[in-house]
């Protein structure tokens, strides 16, 4: 049990350090019928993908319901909002203006607009396993930097696109439900590269502030034995060296190239175009083990045998309502490892999301959590990381993928039935802390 925090202000950290929160278009938007389909949608389609059978259909409405969420926005006091554009959206005639309205109310209400430009919502009829899926998503991103790129100064090219080819490819738990194993490296290397030509098209287009939100989180062996030693080191390559080698180095860990399609030192040169900033989204370490032969079930995911390597319990912290477990000192590791790694190749560092599931309006875990969180992002700015921001996943609780809308993520509690939205008490703490920060 989590016991009750005191509101301490924030830590200080260097001017110009940005306060955020985070949301996705699919998760939040709604709106369905004013959008072309995703591969979220035939796959919420599929009965038993979702494990509360629901859609995001209407999700938070936050469509209609923008101005709304805005000004929730404007009285946290952040100075930053993440949202995503949805591309199927883009795609729908008149589907743009949605995100022209939803940039100047944020610009009203003083509050700097961050787009993402992919958060897993593939229109239909692309695939991630097609090289040219890539070039086709540079194309809709010079469409959304020209119609928004006076007023939006801040960009994200994808989301976790380690979280997109795992759980959507290799192992079927996400969308479009693949289940290829490492048949599906081919998605990974398409995703960086769609990054590395949307880099180029957005500073074509006059961009100048361009990050990207990788998933991280330090790998841990279950043992000093050899055998778990190499199965987390596996595991790291696939979680965080798949997806920051090649943007930070320009090469991808030892092995992987081998097993990639077309040119790829070509690629290469794409997809390590110079970054502004580098995002992390961190919500937990990974304790790993070597392979024990059979089948396992971790965290909702029925991990195959053939893996070489096996996820472990880990013990010994609080849980979030998700299970995952609350461990703000390994995002300190991670972001030192991070530099340590990567040296003067790592730009600066801002977390592009943090958070956690818990019921309830009186969400004192919550609290606890990102008081937390955030003062071990403080220990790792003053061991010397250049970190410039931080932002809450989420503002409001939201269609959580798989899990449908069993967890709630968010500041803002969200009524099933009625949509309303109800500040929670994590809400008030970070206005109260964001306003004695002065
Ligand atoms: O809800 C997701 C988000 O879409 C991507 N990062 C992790 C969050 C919590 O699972």
């Amino acid at each position: 049990m989590i016991a009750r925090m005191a509101t301490n202000p924030l830590p200080q950290f260097p001017p110009g350090f940005l306060w955020g929160v985070s949301t996705s278009a699919h998760q939040i938007e709604g709106a369905a019928d004013r959008r072309g389909a995703s591969v979220w949608d035939a796959f919420t389609a599929e009965p038993g993908r979702v494990k509360d059978g629901s859609t995001a259909a209407v999700a938070c409405d936050h469509y209609h319901r923008y101005r709304e969420d805005v000004a929730l926005l404007r009285d946290l006091g952040v100075d930053a909002y993440r949202f995503s554009v949805s591309w199927p959206r883009v795609n729908s005639p008149g589907g743009l203006d949605f995100y022209d309205r939803l940039v100047d109310a944020l610009r009203e209400a003083g509050v700097r607009p961050v787009p993402t430009l992919f958060h897993w919502d593939l229109p239909l009829e692309l695939d991630w396993l097609d090289r040219d899926t890539a070039s086709r998503f540079a194309e809709y991103v010079s469409a959304v930097v020209t119609r928004l790129g006076d007023r939006v100064d801040k960009w994200i090219t994808l989301n976790e696109p380690a979280e997109h080819t795992l759980l959507g490819h290799a192992l079927g738990a996400h969308a479009p439900g693949e289940r290829l194993l490492f048949d599906a490296l081919p998605v990974a290397h398409h995703q960086l590269l769609a990054h590395g030509l949307a880099v180029r098209a957005l500073r074509a287009g006059g961009a100048v502030d361009i990050g990207i939100a990788n998933s991280h989180g330090p790998t841990w062996a279950a043992s000093d034995r050899p055998e778990d030693v190499a199965a987390a080191d596996f595991y790291d390559v696939l979680l965080n060296r798949l997806f920051a080698d090649p943007l930070l180095l320009g090469s991808y860990p030892e092995g992987i190239a081998d097993l990639l399609p077309g040119d790829v030192p070509a690629d290469l040169e794409v997809i390590a175009e110079p970054l502004d900033w580098y995002g992390i989204n961190y919500y937990q370490p990974t304790k790993v083990g070597a392979p024990e032969g059979a089948e396992i079930e971790f965290g909702g995911l029925t991990l195959p045998a053939e893996l070489p390597f096996t996820v472990r319990e880990l013990e010994g912290y609080p849980v979030t309502d998700f299970g995952w477990p609350v461990v703000p000192e390994a995002l300190t590791e991670l972001l030192t490892g991070f530099a340590e790694r990567y040296g003067d190749r790592l730009p600066p560092v801002v977390v592009t999301e943090n958070g956690c599931s818990y019921e309830g309006l009186d969400d004192q875990e919550r609290i606890a959590f990102l008081d937390g969180h955030v003062r071990a992002l403080h220990r790792a700015s003053e061991a010397g990381v250049d970190v410039r921001g931080y932002f809450v996943w989420s503002l409001l609780d939201n269609f959580e993928w798989a899990e449908g809308y069993a967890r709630r993520f968010g500041l803002v509690h969200v009524d099933r039935d009625t949509l309303e939205r109800t500040p929670k008490a994590s809400y008030q703490w970070l206005r109260d802390a964001l306003r004695a920060r002065g």
